[in-house]
């Protein structure tokens, strides 16, 4: 007996309906992926609406207990913008040693390649840091951790990574280079940048007060939830939105701004906002301590003593969690899930330019 392709795909969808329901509660946001999440019929009725307001009411509510955490003035400018920028973040002498730590020494490295630009993690495990105390401070520094969390609204344990993008002037083009909305809820991304990053570096940038909602946002994202199938985007499809910057008044937003920084500045954004990397004009070498964390956006509770209870701050995966992100990816991968877009480079510089194997 053989079935039809719409029959399949019905029979595949009812199998995954328990699977599909659950990641309602949860922060899973691809429309194409979920039956449930890009169904015309409930989205029309305000589903992915009702998603993106309940959890923007939870991430208030969660950041209001996590308000002790960060200085007055730093929580003022994420209200307004969405994003902090502090320059000068780490006293002279620790960014010396930071800098010499990071330059002088060989890392064990993973490549990510998305178009013409190369995305290195160099692992800055506990295990790697034991004569690294200038990048093992910086890892470890409370003001940042809580920073992140405060914009995250998450009391969990951020990632902690060496970046280094390797930006071609020519070639494929990155993703990352449009502006987009990484999900649908609130996540923190954020970037010490150990160098300066000019206007035609490749800087990040963000659409201030795009980390709220406005009435023409909602509209819109409802128009994409309710029409997946002849959305062009794949990264749209599956909620990650794309925008274009014409139809940023629209939307009721400003042009984005182009982070233009000087070495030692640290970026705090919430990358439910729409940012992008911009394109490089010439061959760039960006490197950064970067540091995000997404969490689940319905969770009802802070339990800040606690890390939020959350799993990567029990010791033994914090210690290695470098590692285990990237051997959990290799796994997935492996089980023909997903595959890993890491590429193990061995041991080198964090600023080595090579040519993929
Ligand atoms: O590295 C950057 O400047 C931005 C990257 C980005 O767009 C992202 O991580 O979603």
């Amino acid at each position: 007996m053989s079935f039809g392709k719409s029959s399949e795909l019905m029979l595949k969808n009812t199998l995954k309906f328990p699977l599909h329901f659950l990641q309602l509660f949860s922060g899973a946001k691809s429309f194409e992926k979920n039956a449930l999440l890009g169904s015309r019929f409930l989205n029309e009725r305000n589903l992915h609406v009702r998603r993106v307001t309940l959890a923007m009411r939870m991430a208030s509510m969660r950041r209001r207990r996590l308000a002790p955490l960060v200085p007055a003035h730093l929580i003022e400018a994420y209200e307004k913008d969405g994003v902090v920028k502090i320059e000068n973040f780490l006293d002279d002498d620790l960014f010396q040693e930071l800098l010499r730590e990071t330059h002088d020494t060989n890392f064990d490295r993973v490549d990510m390649y998305q178009g013409s630009t190369t995305t290195r993690r160099s692992m800055i495990d506990d295990s790697d840091l034991e004569s690294r105390p200038a990048i093992l401070k910086v890892r470890d520094s409370k003001p940042l951790l809580n920073l992140v969390r405060y914009v995250a609204s998450h009391a969990g344990q951020p990632l902690v990574t060496l970046q280094t993008v390797l930006a071609k002037a020519s070639g494929n083009q990155d993703p990352q280079s449009d502006l987009h909305s990484d999900t649908f809820h609130a996540t923190a991304k954020a970037w010490l940048f150990l160098n300066d990053v000019e206007e035609d570096d490749g800087p990040f940038c963000f659409v201030k007060g795009s980390h709220k909602m406005t009435e023409q946002r909602l509209a819109w994202e409802k128009d994409i939830s309710t029409s997946i199938d002849s959305v062009e985007n794949k990264y749209s499809r599956r909620g990650s939105m794309r925008v274009a910057p014409e139809q940023l008044s629209d939307l009721g937003y400003p042009q984005p701004t182009k982070m233009v920084v000087k070495a030692n500045t640290l970026v705090v954004a919430n990358t439910h906002g729409f940012h992008a990397r911009c394109a490089s004009m010439k061959n760039t070498t960006r490197i950064e301590i970067y540091v995000s964390l997404r969490r689940n956006p319905f969770l009802p509770f802070v339990a800040a003593p606690l890390r939020g209870l959350h799993i990567a701050a029990l010791p033994l995966i914090q210690a290695r969690v470098n590692r285990l992100i990237i051997s959990a990816q290799a796994q997935i991968g492996k089980l023909g899930i997903k595959p890993s877009p890491w590429n193990s480079i061995g041991y080198g510089k964090s600023n080595e330019w090579r040519h993929p194997d």
